[in-house]
């Protein structure tokens, strides 16, 4: 109902012929946002919604966590939960031009009938029936739709567990049904409620579930560990140009710290969700910008450790354990290159992910022809997932690639190393749209190789999109 009314309001519009050119998307990611309401998921949730238009939102919900609660004094205190209103009010002042750029941004009315109150009273107290439970409960449970519910964690997990607690007291018979399509997203474990109660109750059900620590170099510590030549799009002189100033009422309300980026901790668990092409949402170990991870029980995937002698550990992972805060003020030159090594399967990608925002920060004030849009990969006579034997030659061609700007485009056909099972060496890149990939004779059956075809354009601000190759080795 709600995407036939955004299309008819589309028709309405005169920027509807430039934007129809991308069409009208049924097929996106469906998300549901809970935060805790902290500065960063202000900063976070601003982005979000300039973000909507690449997933269907099915539920934004204010919840706690250790950090936030009704009722918490100080660095505790609970923003009062209407500032995703507000937010969502800044939205509709320039919905309209967002729509010239792309029709799938969602009404502010849509946005407004997602948001919901989850649980917020306590440190994760997850025993009040609270809205945003039932709703997530209830997006879950519809039988209407059975495609993947991408669940995310910006603050503790205690209304999402409600909401799974709800399901398994009124309809246990479904819990299959329902893991079947939950993917969970975590920010830490920022309450006691993943170990209390979603682990035992539904991990052993095979739920694909991120808990992410790299993050933390989206957040407060950026400063520190990002390293420097990814450092200049977080800085005052960038953001003030590219987002702060001039961009209309929602990027003005942004939460800077003197002019420059403050933190944006909850960012990458919808970054993991735009479909840019680099299929990282086939599994959390293909990485993406929301990092890459590793297996380490059932389908619960942590970050990859930054020594081999690091273990997981057995419980919460989460600020008091963190790798992230153990590497946060190290000293050493070994220690701080291993810091900055942990922290690369995220901020490898954030000149990318800037720009990102900063094209949809301009989709806020200019028309189509004024801003720029991301090129549109598309490949020939190469199949996303290829199987092969060593020592044959594989043709990668991106040569039907667009871009709705007309753009000159860069191409950069690279091995993401990190992504595969390959334990040779790093395969040459290409800078031309067709390449040739030649097995290597040490490849051993079974082995993956990921090959990215990375393609930027010459707009302002230059954007990036993808498409990634899987090779598997055959005997
Ligand atoms: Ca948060
Ligand atoms: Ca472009």
């Amino acid at each position: 109902m709600s995407r036939i009314i955004t299309l008819l309001l589309a028709l309405a519009t005169p920027g509807f012929l430039r934007a129809a050119e991308t069409s009208i998307r049924d097929d996106r990611p469906r998300v549901i946002v809970t935060t805790d309401g902290e500065a960063d998921d202000r900063c976070s949730m601003i982005r979000f919604l300039l973000t909507s238009n690449e997933f269907e939102v099915e539920g934004i919900v204010n919840s706690s966590s250790q950090f936030h609660w009704e009722g918490g004094q100080g660095w505790n205190a609970f923003h009062p939960v209407t500032w995703v209103r507000d937010q969502i009010q800044l939205y509709a002042q320039v919905y309209d031009n967002l729509k010239l750029h792309d029709p799938n941004y969602p009404t502010p009315e849509y946005l407004l009938s997602r948001w919901k109150v989850g649980n917020i009273s306590g440190i994760g107290e997850d025993e009040i029936r609270t809205e945003g439970a039932e709703w997530i409960a209830e997006v879950l449970l519809d039988e209407s739709n059975s495609r993947p519910v991408w669940v995310q964690a910006w603050g503790g997990c205690n209304t999402i567990s409600r909401a799974l607690k709800i399901i398994q007291d009124d309809h246990p018979d479904r819990m299959q049904e329902v893991a079947d399509k939950l993917r969970l997203f975590l920010i830490w474990e920022q309450d006691e409620t993943y170990q209390s109660s979603i682990r035992p109750n539904w991990e052993h059900l095979g739920v694909p579930t991120i808990i992410a620590d790299q993050f933390d170099c989206m957040a407060y510590i950026w400063p520190k560990v990002l390293p420097e030549e990814t450092k200049t799009y977080f800085q005052a002189d960038w953001m003030g140009k590219h987002i702060l100033q001039g961009h209309g009422p929602l990027c003005s309300a942004y939460e800077h710290k003197d002019g420059a980026f403050h933190a944006e901790g909850d960012t990458p668990a919808f970054l993991y969700s735009i479909p840019n092409g680099l299929r990282n949402m086939e599994s959390p170990g293909w990485g993406g910008w929301g990092g890459r991870y590793v297996k380490v029980r059932n389908n619960v995937w942590l970050d990859p450790p930054p020594a081999t002698d690091w273990k997981h550990p057995e419980g919460r992972w989460h600020f008091g354990n963190s790798w992230s805060k153990q590497l946060e003020n190290v000293n050493s030159p070994a220690e701080q290159q291993m810091r900055t090594a942990y922290f690369k399967p995220m901020w490898r990608w954030m000149p990318a992910v800037q720009n990102d925002f900063a094209a949809r920060a301009d989709w806020c004030v200019k028309d189509y022809a004024s801003a720029n849009h991301h090129p549109v990969v598309r490949l020939k006579e190469t199949p996303l997932d290829i199987e092969a034997e060593p020592g044959k030659a594989i043709l990668l061609d991106a040569t039907p690639t667009t871009d709705p700007d007309r753009d000159i485009l860069s191409f950069r056909w690279w091995h993401y190393i990190e992504a595969g099972t390959y334990a040779g060496k790093q395969l040459p890149e290409s800078s031309q749209p067709k390449a040739t990939l030649a097995i290597p004779l040490d490849a051993q059956p079974g082995n993956q190789i990921h090959m990215v075809c990375e393609v930027t354009d010459n707009g302002e601000p230059p954007l990036t999109r993808y498409q990634r190759v899987v090779v598997r080795i055959r005997d």
